[in-house]
């Protein structure tokens, strides 16, 4: 009975998270469905505070109390199985925590569930996949908060490091918070990552630069405003080579992306908030339409619909590129911490947006240097990300290149769902007129929904059919 924490599931994440924890003095015990799996770990990755158990009795037994227990299994019924078999081995006060990619609801239906048992449950959004685990993930745990105390330093010890060695971990609020900033986290994931896919063929189709001068070019820009993890790795791959046979191994992989559902679960809870987050709808539709069966039907039917127009100014426009995409940028972020506001306030969360931002900071997919300017707009209270005076600057001083480049991908038939529905989200919200006007009309006229005056109070209806 000496073991600080187990893990359950010992696949790629489970094993990383434990070597780390082990790394950083922990006693750590392992547990694996299948146990060749756990015997395979201990064969490759010996590690002398790392032991793993055959039985699930054994493991449950070799765990100090309160026992602290992390599953790190398949989201959906693999954990609801495994809380049944623990449950009876389980004491007062014990604490599970799933570490998996579970949807929100889930974990809200559990805790409550485990706390009925007199058990402590606590859901841990984990993001950085597996050199994160290894090395530090960003982690958002939420479950009751007292309990926390008994799992803090653990997970404050393994988490990511941010540049002022703050770690990228902190309490996010009760049962579903941790999960549902997971989720938001990814649906900007998708965002980020379309962003750049779109501007990549801006580059590539209107500016005519060459893989090795969009590596470049990427390398550049993260040096600057839009520095962050996801810059970085396209650079990397934009020059990498083909292993396999010649030429660059980007230009060998096919045009088409999977998902796993987090940014669809992030699109449905924003429709469900009445939160617009286009940006990351429209990434998780652009890789649906990526595998649509008839896309190759559809070329070649529509393959010359558009003008070719390339620019003069190559440098200018890669310029006017990098602008657009950092106001897209910081648009894409607007929606996703709106969307955590309005969940705060219907699960009455209390999320602080200025620590979740700092989180993000390192070991995380969405890692960026802005994080830090969003950290601070939400430490002084701002209501919408954009009307901060920092962002507002930079919108003011950025908007114009996304309109134009958004202009010029549109005319030259380059789809940019995520840029165009940047400018969408700023013109309607700076717009004094969106036609909102006449829906109200329609609604009236077609039924009786009445309709709001801009020169009296009340709600009114108009005999529209004479
Ligand atoms: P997987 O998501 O591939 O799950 C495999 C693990 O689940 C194995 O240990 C497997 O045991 C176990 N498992 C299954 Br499947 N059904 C089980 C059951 N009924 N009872 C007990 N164990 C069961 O592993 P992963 O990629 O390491 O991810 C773990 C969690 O972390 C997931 O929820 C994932 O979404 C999340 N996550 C992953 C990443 C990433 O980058 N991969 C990042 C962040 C979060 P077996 O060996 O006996 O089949």
């Amino acid at each position: 009975m000496n073991q600080s924490i187990g893990i359950i599931g010992l696949a790629v994440m489970g094993r990383s998270l434990a070597l780390n924890i082990a790394d950083h003095g922990y006693k750590v015990a392992g547990y694996n469905r299948s146990y060749s799996v756990t015997e395979e770990m201990l064969k490759t990755y010996p590690h002398e505070n790392f032991t793993g158990y055959e039985k699930l009795e054994d493991f449950v037994a070799s765990l100090e109390k309160p026992r602290k227990i992390l599953l790190m299994v398949k989201a959906g019924k693999p954990v609801d199985l495994l809380i049944e078999q623990l449950l009876p081995m389980l004491d007062k006060d014990d604490i599970v925590m799933d570490g998996g990619n579970s949807f929100y609801e889930d974990t809200i239906r559990r805790e409550a569930y485990l706390k009925e048992k007199g058990v402590v449950y606590f859901g841990i959004g984990i993001s950085g996949g597996e050199e994160g685990a290894r090395k530090g993930p960003s982690m958002m745990p939420s479950g009751n908060k007292k309990a926390y105390e008994h799992i803090r330093p653990i997970l404050e010890s393994i988490s990511a490091k941010a540049y002022d060695e703050k770690p990228c971990c902190a309490y996010i609020g009760e049962n579903g918070a941790g999960h549902f900033v997971k989720m938001v986290h990814n649906g900007i994931e998708y965002a980020d990552m379309q962003m750049i896919a779109e501007v990549y063929l801006l580059l590539k189709h209107i500016g005519g630069c060459s893989n090795e001068e969009m590596s470049n070019i990427f390398k550049q820009w993260n040096q600057g405003d839009l520095e962050s993890f996801l810059i970085g790795i396209t650079s990397d791959i934009l020059k990498e080579k083909d292993d396999m046979g010649e030429g660059d191994l980007i230009d060998k992989i096919k045009d088409c992306s999977g998902q796993k559902g987090t940014g669809r679960w992030t699109s449905i809870e924003a429709l469900k908030e009445g939160v617009d987050i286009s940006m990351i709808t429209a990434s998780c539709n652009a890789r649906v339409l990526s595998n649509h069966p008839q896309r190759s039907e559809m070329q070649s039917t529509y393959a010359s619909i558009c003008e070719q127009v390339k620019v003069e100014n190559k440098k200018a426009f890669i310029e006017q590129v990098r602008q657009g995409m950092y106001a897209a940028k910081i648009i894409a972020y607007a929606q996703g911490f709106d969307l955590l506001q309005q969940a705060s306030k219907t699960y009455e969360w209390n999320l602080q947006l200025g620590n979740i931002a700092s989180i993000f900071r390192a070991g995380c997919i969405i890692q960026a240097k802005f994080l830090d300017d969003i950290t601070k707009a939400y430490e002084e209270e701002v209501s919408h990300l954009l009307l901060h005076d920092f962002f507002k600057k930079h919108i003011k001083e950025t908007h114009q290149a996304l309109r134009r480049i958004v202009v010029l991908a549109i005319s030259n038939g380059i789809p940019v769902p995520s840029l165009s529905n940047a400018l969408a989200y700023l013109d309607m919200l700076s717009q004094p007129k969106m036609g909102a006007s006449l829906i109200q009309a329609q609604r009236d006229y077609f039924g009786a929904h009445t309709y709001e005056r801009i020169d009296q109070e009340g709600s009114f209806h108009h005999e529209w059919r004479k």
